[in-house]
């Protein structure tokens, strides 16, 4: 089973210039081959099919554990995504001149307004759907983790081309942390290999030549020592992570660790309604006002109990003058 916490794994920053095009592009490190819904279904596919567990524990509780934090690599890159594509439509209902999603024709991922709601797809950059034949889960235990390092490699590497082909600040901030955790996956399945026969992978690093210590957007996270930490993402399981992740880091030489728990992460940005698709509703206000109701109906506060980045200031005030008859 999986519990679920409402908070990213970084922060990110708020919408700002919209970028269409660069969403599109960003959508290969959700679904394209080398994405996160493949790195996340990847392990937990091969975490499910684990036979003979309880005997090699240490790598079952590796190949689970990074499933977990996979889970929120794609939500990352899903409000990344949503971040560049809030403000593309008018947000007036489409009552101001001309037509209301004229302005997106011909720019990016059409499916992105037609379809999705100004949302993140399970697609690649081209717009093809994420597909199950890219989970690689063979039952044998060294030719899956020779196969989660060489999907971490290339994982990197369509992580630096999206690096540099977006300049969005959302698609460099998710770029500059994924890079970072990535690369501890990468580490993780090399020592896994390493251990069970011998052959020593972490000559092979870094891998592709990427100096992650160079990007800027990577510089806090490696200062914070991310580079070097496995999450242990349960309070009860998964306790035999550090008999794999151990020993010096193959690029710096830092010792690697295991801490407790996920990463202390962020509260999401609460993105704006988006009235020209209707997302979430042609007049969100009137969702406002049922959801105010529904909340006092169940004996809850008059607030709202969720976190956001960007508390809006006076909501059920409003929401308030706007009820009393
Ligand atoms: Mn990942």
């Amino acid at each position: 089973m999986i519990s679920r916490i409402d908070r990213l794994a970084v922060e990110l920053p708020p919408p700002s210039e919209p970028d269409v095009d660069g969403a599109s592009v960003v959508q290969e490190l959700m679904g394209g081959r080398f994405g996160e819904m493949s790195t996340l279904m990847n392990y937990t596919f091969q975490s499910f099919n684990f036979r003979g567990r309880q005997k090699a524990r240490p790598f079952f509780d590796l190949i689970a554990n990074i499933a977990a934090e996979e889970f929120g690599h794609i939500e990352l890159v899903a409000a990344a995504i949503n971040t560049m594509l809030t403000g593309a439509s008018p947000t007036d209902n489409g009552r101001g001149p001309g037509t209301p999603l004229g302005a997106v024709k011909g720019l990016g991922n059409p499916h992105h307004f037609v379809a999705g709601g100004q949302g993140a797809l399970p697609q690649d950059s081209r717009g093809a759907p994420w597909t199950g034949d890219f989970v690689f889960a063979s039952g044998d235990l060294i030719e899956d983790l020779t196969h989660n390092f060489f999907l971490e490699t290339g994982a990197r590497s369509g992580k630096l081309r999206v690096y540099e082909m977006v300049d969005h600040p959302a698609a460099r901030a998710l770029t500059g942390y994924l890079l970072v955790r990535g690369g501890v996956h990468q580490v993780a399945y090399a020592r896994a290999i390493e251990k069970l026969t011998g052959a020593d992978l972490t000559k092979m690093f870094p891998a592709p030549r990427i100096p992650t210590e160079k990007i800027p957007e990577c510089q806090p996270h490696i200062q914070q020592g991310l580079h070097t930490k496995l999450y242990r993402f349960s309070t009860t399981d998964y306790l035999e992570l550090a008999a794999v992740f151990n020993g010096p880091h193959p690029e710096t030489g830092e010792e690697l660790t295991v801490e407790q728990g996920p990463p202390e992460g962020a509260p999401p940005n609460d993105l704006p309604p988006q009235p020209a698709v209707f997302a979430p509703d042609y007049a969100p206000e009137e969702i406002t006002e049922i959801a105010t109701r529904l909340r006092e109906a169940a004996g809850l506060s008059r607030e709202p109990s969720g976190v956001v980045a960007n508390q809006p200031e006076g909501l059920v005030a409003k929401v308030a003058d706007k009820l009393t008859p």
